[in-house]
């Protein structure tokens, strides 16, 4: 932990190193988990396949995908962790369910290794994107079971910085936190950056007026929305970067670094795919698709191939900064059960903040309302808010066209009174799906 990196050992191993390791950690990951968890043990010897098969890290293809809803069922039926947990009770560290807002929540085990694990890496993305022990850490990611604000104050500890975890409450007591306790860098979701960044410019405030120098945005799309990069960084006075994670797999196991080229994977804990949404073959490097990980060093609750339904691309070329891990450039792209596809074409919400955010005049946020018209086609509304008085029709104008060269359709744009749009401490929901009513 010293200069640059935070071990630079393992962030500028040679990819050959890195597959050997990965292989190595895969082959031992598969033996202790068929023997441990008869959720994988069934479900790999319905699919023919046995850890014997997995002699490299390239043999992972024949292993099948894990989805959420199995583990949902899987706990359903069996309890607690659904015959998935492979480290024996007197090791249990931690749990975290998932956040989902339908069905059972889906719960993850940390062992006490795998806090040491999580604790690491996530110390390692910090210490990438700038965080180092002379920082006030002001964590206003949601902390208690959510994973993310638990990793982050961990990581924070163990970069020995003096830390504030005020977690996901009011943007007003944020404000007077940073302004009280000068605090250098700050964690939240990019909805409640950018809606901080507002609140302060209400009351006069601007970047100036506070410490911050850094900001690290996750939970959503959003950092690496140019647009929403742009009212953070100008908003907060700071550099914002973007941070990666979920529930089922890491709390944070990807980020951006200071060069802004994407998100860098833990590629020593994390084995990352980009496979077909339809086939789930391999795309070609570079190309997008839905983002599969496995744990490679997980004990708690391992995740094999789990399909996140995340849509990403990956590059393997090392970064500026000099770190060889893969990384995804521009982040996560969208979600595949957020992608619209409006006469016959196909758009992430991502793609329509960055315009709705690079449109002057409008307010920050938007909704899409989407209406379902039978027969597989949907009518997608763009609702937005107006700041500037008198312009609304040039304004409106713009950005019609603006959509429709960035998305390539046209949208019909509706208008509510500034502040109608709820604004949010945690993650912004902006797609909102009507029934027809036909
Ligand atoms: O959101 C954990 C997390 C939050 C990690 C903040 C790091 C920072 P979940 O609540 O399980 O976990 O939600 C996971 O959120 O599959 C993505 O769709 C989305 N997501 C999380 N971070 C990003 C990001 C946490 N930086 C789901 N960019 C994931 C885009 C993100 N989407």
């Amino acid at each position: 932990m010293s200069g640059e990196f935070y071990d630079a050992s393992v962030e500028k191993m040679g990819r050959d190193e890195l597959m050997a390791l990965q292989s190595r950690r895969l082959v031992s990951q598969v033996h202790r988990i068929y023997e441990n968890a008869p959720f994988y043990r069934e479900k790999w010897d319905a699919a023919g396949v046995h850890p014997d098969d997995i002699r490299s890290i390239e043999d992972i293809t024949k292993l099948p995908f894990v989805r959420k809803e199995e583990l949902r069922e899987a706990q359903e039926r069996y309890g607690q962790f659904g015959r998935l947990a492979t480290a024996p009770r007197e090791t249990w560290a931690e749990l975290h369910p998932s956040t989902g807002t339908t069905g059972r929540q889906v719960g993850t085990l940390w062992t006490k290794g795998d806090v040491e694990r999580i604790t690491d890496f996530t110390a390692r993305l910090l210490w990438m994107q700038g965080v180092r022990s002379h920082h006030v850490i002001q964590n206003g990611f949601s902390l208690g079971l959510w994973v993310a604000g638990i990793a982050v104050h961990y990581a924070a500890q163990r970069l020995g910085a003096f830390t504030i975890p005020i977690g996901a409450i009011s943007a007003e007591k944020q404000i007077e936190m940073f302004q009280e306790w000068r605090s250098d860098v700050f964690f939240a979701t990019p909805s409640f950056g950018v809606y901080i960044a507002k609140r302060m410019a209400d009351k006069g405030l601007s970047g100036k007026d506070i410490p911050l120098s850094l900001g690290s945005f996750g939970g959503e799309p959003g950092a690496e929305v140019e647009a929403t990069r742009r009212l953070l960084e100008e908003g907060l006075g700071i550099t914002a970067l973007d941070i990666y994670g979920l529930a089922e797999i890491g709390p944070t196991m990807a980020a951006e670094c200071g060069a802004k080229s994407g998100l860098h994977w833990t590629e020593d804990h994390h084995y990352v795919e980009i496979v077909d949404p339809t086939t789930g073959e391999p795309v070609p490097e570079g190309k997008q698709g839905v983002l599969v990980i496995t744990h490679l060093t997980r004990e708690g609750t391992p995740m094999i191939r789990y399909w996140t339904n995340d849509i990403a691309r990956l590059d393997t070329a090392t970064c500026a900064c000099g770190r060889t891990h893969a990384r995804s450039p521009g982040g996560i792209l969208g979600r595949v059960d957020d992608l619209i596809i409006v006469k016959g074409t196909n758009f992430y919400p991502a793609q329509v903040e960055e315009v709705v955010r690079g449109t002057p005049g409008l307010a920050d946020e938007f909704r899409l309302r989407i209406k379902d018209t039978g027969a597989g086609f949907v009518d997608c509304t763009l609702v937005v808010e107006v700041e500037a008085q008198g312009e609304a029709t040039d304004i409106l104008t713009r950005l019609r066209r603006a959509v429709k060269e960035r998305i390539g359709v046209t949208l019909p744009v509706e208008t509510v009174p500034v502040g109608t749009l709820e604004r949010t401490e945690f993650k912004a929901r902006r797609v909102i799906r009507e029934k027809s009513s036909a």
